[in-house]
């Protein structure tokens, strides 16, 4: 008995072992290159064009490798290389494209320039001042 629980135990840590080898420098793999990170930023598209508006525009930043934009749930997620862009960049060009980017409101300018369909109302407005009126009716 006390054999075959030794061996039991004996098996078990050499499996922990091994388990831990080949899943340490797996995370390290796993992460990219290491400076993959991914962002996910609330815009204020809605529809398709604004979809290819702002992937064109966050697309375009340096250091940017992938972006997908959710018309439902207007949510960016943006594939980037940290050590050649940060969240605050990608922000500044959904801005700069008319939109706004989690809390930072839309340029007024960009938002200006949109279609009418695709001007989110609120968007071009700090969050925190809801006057309900959309930036393009005021001008
Ligand atoms: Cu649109």
């Amino acid at each position: 008995m006390k054999t075959v629980k030794f061996a039991t135990v004996a098996m078990f840590m050499a499996a922990i072992f091994f388990a831990m080898l080949s899943f340490m420098p797996g995370t390290v793999n796993a992460q990219g290159k290491g400076n993959t990170k991914v962002a996910e930023i609330k815009t204020s598209a809605v529809c398709g064009m604004c979809k290819d508006r702002i992937e064109a525009a966050v697309y375009a930043v340096k250091g940017v490798k992938a972006v997908v934009l959710d018309v439902d749930t207007k949510v960016a997620t943006v594939k980037y290389n940290a050590a050649k862009t940060n969240p605050d960049k990608i922000k500044t060009a959904i801005v700069n494209a008319g939109y706004s980017a989690d809390d930072l409101p839309a340029s007024e300018k960009a938002y200006n320039k949109l279609p009418g369909c695709c001007k989110a109302p609120g968007a071009c407005e700090s969050k925190t001042t809801k006057t309900g009126a959309s930036c393009g009716e005021k001008h």
